[in-house]
């Protein structure tokens, strides 16, 4: 590996964090120990050199005991065991060559992670269709937010998770956040919403727990989980019925108000009360709250995406902007919070299921001819569209014989999670690229140790949709190779000797021309522009020759739909929706709620924050949330182990009772695996329009474990 790119000792390197979509500013500097020091990068307007504990802790990764910096495989006696690159690329090439042999291509499976860079993701895209020739891919964003983006693409026409800047938050007079926890899943944006406070702006937090979040709240609504679909149309049935529709707005610029008006007609406040559990007058104040400003925002997170009417109860939500003519116009509108650093980027280019570069579909004729010729290939040779992410991991073993796995830990974080991981040991091979030996590199016939963030370029897009440049700061340890390394390095062992660049820069060039004309059109964003202007907002289409504009830079697009929304006729569309019940509603025999979610010092499934000691120290591992109420029904006290079980399997760990729970709610982290894994419980009931599991909402039984 060369040194090329490496700063001095002593220059600081401007990047972002590894970890969630805020993708917050750095700056890191190499110590002469071989250690890096992170320190603030106060040009970066998003965070402002604020981090969370995990950003500021990020460098202990790349220093772990726990770093892997060998190829391993399985030996024939049963444990992974040293080998050499060529040995270990040799096996993956080979096996899966034996496979598609065998079984066919749609044997070969491949799974991969919105963590990974935006070359990465594209790379490993066209890996699969190319070089595999698999229709076989999708990722972990599925079980991200999958469920907002199609309830975006519906309405919308398009999705960009947040359509405008974080920046506007503090400018407009209401916000909504809807199963958001910000307090401990993006902190330093927290700024954003103290400062609407102190404008005079009003924040309302929707969810099932008073959460850090939801204490800095002007109103908080606690609804059951699983009702947001149930709240957000008695809000609309309160803003018609309270004469707050802009008809006006409506009548210019939506399409299907009399159908959607029709369906929240139904959903009388009452009855909506009894749903969710929010009293009608916490359901007037909210629609006094939201409506009397000139300018509102609703933001969701996974709180109401996360569940198998996810796409429904985003377009509810939706809906409830569009009556109220509160989408599209200045300091106004619905946003998705993308969670992981590369949410929004890793959508968007090719590694999901359905989706070729440029977030353009697989099953549009153009656009598989225009990627097609990127990538000089025969448009015909293009797989159609594969499994959903849960579907996929669900085939294993059966369907699919083989699997590359890249940039996610799904023993731990997928729905299911016994199935699942009964599901990967059944496979013919597994391969997993990782950091760190996670729980699912732990069963894996090979694993490739790669790069980190630090140790390599490549770009990211955050939350807001603004395209980043995280930049190489110091040199990867030896025996380490960057993922594009390896997708070369089996592409060329099974055949395609070019097309799979190792360069970020060059696979970033490529990326553009697929991306050109595309809805998420990067043709106009380059690295050097990327170093000097801090980020662009796609989408940022190249200067149009034919127009006499060549040299005149698009400025990229901050703010979406102020003009027109991007469908075919600009208009928003509404969503008929209904309210439905979760998958499993509680019964005798699991009569208890369970919802999932996040700590503020654990990320994901732990894989990397789980190597750094002041984290652990600070979530030193699952607990089971619940209330005073059921605590004394089950004769628990605080700190006492309980067991949790679902449908799905039993987890056991210790009560943490609090009155910021709903009685009839349990919550877990997802963060740990083995016995308190909350992922052995939970439903992997899938909305039809996302495909997106419900690990919001599944009925358990708690008991005092003995
Ligand atoms: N510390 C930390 N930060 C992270 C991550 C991490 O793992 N750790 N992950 C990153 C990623 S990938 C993501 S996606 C984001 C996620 O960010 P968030 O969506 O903020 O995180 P969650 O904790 O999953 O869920 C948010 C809230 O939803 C609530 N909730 C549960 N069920 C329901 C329901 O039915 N309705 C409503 N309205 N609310 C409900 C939960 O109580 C929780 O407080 O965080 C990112 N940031
Ligand atoms: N119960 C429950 N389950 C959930 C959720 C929930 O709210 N509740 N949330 C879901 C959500 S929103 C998400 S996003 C998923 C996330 O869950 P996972 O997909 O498991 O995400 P991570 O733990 O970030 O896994 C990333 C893995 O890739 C490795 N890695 C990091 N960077 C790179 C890289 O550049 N290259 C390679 N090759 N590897 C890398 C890390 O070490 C780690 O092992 O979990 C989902 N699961
Ligand atoms: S908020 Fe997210 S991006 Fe910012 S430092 Fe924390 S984990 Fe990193
Ligand atoms: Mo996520």
């Amino acid at each position: 590996m060369q040194n090329t790119g490496m700063r001095t000792a002593a220059t600081p390197t401007p990047t972002h964090c590894p970890y969630c979509a805020l993708q917050c500013g750095m700056n890191l500097t190499p110590a002469a120990d071989g250690t890096v020091e992170v320190s603030e990068r106060a040009d970066f307007p998003v965070n402002r050199g604020a981090l969370c504990g995990k950003g500021r802790t990020a460098p202990a990764v790349l220093a772990s005991s726990a770093r892997l910096t060998t190829p391993l495989v399985r030996s024939a006696e049963g444990p992974l065991v040293p080998a050499s690159w060529d040995d270990a690329l040799d096996r993956i090439a080979g096996n899966l060559a034996r496979t598609r042999a065998e079984h066919g291509a749609d044997a070969l499976g491949v799974f991969g992670g919105g963590g990974l860079t935006n070359e990465k993701a594209y790379t490993l895209g066209k890996f699969a269709r190319v070089v595999l020739g698999t229709s076989q891919i999708d990722y972990n964003g599925r079980f991200c937010m999958s469920s907002a983006a199609a309830a975006g693409v519906r309405a919308f026409g398009l999705d960009r998770g947040l359509p405008f800047p974080l920046e506007d938050i503090p400018r407009t007079g209401c916000v909504i956040l809807v199963g958001s926890n910000p307090a401990e899943t993006m902190p330093p944006s927290l700024r954003y919403f103290t400062e609407l406070r102190e404008n005079g702006g009003t924040l309302i937090v929707v969810d099932p727990r008073r959460t850090k979040t939801a204490e800095q709240a002007d109103l908080h609504l606690a609804p059951r989980p699983g009702t947001d679909l149930a709240l957000a149309l008695g809000m609309l049935h309160l803003v018609v019925a309270e004469g707050r529709v802009d008809e006006r707005y409506v009548e210019e610029r939506t399409a299907g108000w009399e159908d959607a008006r029709a369906a929240a007609m139904g959903h009388w406040p009452e009855y909506v009360e009894r749903i969710t559990g929010v009293s009608v007058p916490e359901l007037r104040e909210a629609v006094r709250m939201f409506c009397a400003p000139e300018a509102a925002m609703v933001l969701t997170a996974r709180g109401p995406e996360q569940q198998a009417k996810g796409t429904d109860t985003v377009g509810a939500w939706i809906n409830l902007c569009l009556a109220t003519g509160r989408a599209g116009r200045p300091r106004s509108g619905y946003g998705c919070l993308t969670g992981q650093g590369n949410g929004q980027g890793g959508r968007e280019h090719g590694q999901k299921a359905d989706q070729l570069p440029g977030y353009r579909k697989l099953t549009d004729p153009a656009a598989r001819r225009h990627v097609a010729e990127v990538w000089g290939v025969d448009p015909d040779s293009l797989p159609g569209p594969g499994r959903s992410a849960y579907e996929l991991l669900d085939a294993l073993g059966t369907d699919i014989r083989s699997l590359l796995l890249m940039g996610s830990n799904p023993v731990v974080s997928a729905p299911r999670a016994a199935h699942v991981e009964e599901r990967l040991r059944s496979l013919d091979f597994l391969a997993v690229c990782d950091v760190v030996l996670s729980e699912t590199a732990a069963l894996a016939d090979v694993v490739l140790p790669v790069t980190q963030w630090a140790e390599e370029s490549g770009t990211t897009t955050s939350l807001e949709g603004r395209v980043l440049l995280r930049r190489r700061a110091i040199t990867p340890p030896d025996g380490v190779r960057s993922d594009l390394e390896v997708l070369h390095g089996l592409a060329g062992r099974l055949g395609v000797e070019k097309g799979f660049p190792t360069e970020p820069e060059q696979v970033f060039e490529e990326l553009r021309r697929a991306s050109a004309g595309g809805p998420a059109d990067y043709s106009g964003i380059d690295y050097r522009r990327l170093a000097e202007e801090g980020g662009v907002f796609w989408p940022c289409p190249a200067p149009e020759e034919a127009a006499g504009t060549r040299g005149d830079r698009h400025p990229g697009t901050p703010r979406l739909f102020l003009d027109r929304f991007a469908t075919d006729d600009g208009r928003a569309r509404f969503a008929p929706v209904s309210h439905r019940p979760s998958a499993e509603e509680p019964d005798d025999e699991y009569p208890v709620l369970l919802t999932t979610g996040r700590v503020v010092a654990q990320y994901q499934s732990g894989a990397q924050t789980r190597r750094v000691d002041e984290l652990n120290a600070a979530a030193p591992g699952p607990f089971v949330e619940l209330h005073p109420r059921l605590a004394a029904r089950l004769g628990v006290a605080e700190g006492d182990r309980v067991t949790v079980v679902s449908r799905r399997g039993r987890a056991a760990a210790p009560a943490r009772v609090t009155a910021g729970i709903r009685p009839d709610t349990v919550f877990m982290p997802f963060h740990w695996p083995g016995e308190g894994r909350a992922n052995t419980l939970t439903n992997p009931a899938l909305d039809p329009t996302s495909r997106m599991p419900e690990f919001k909402v599944c009925a358990v039984r708690v008991e005092r474990a003995v």
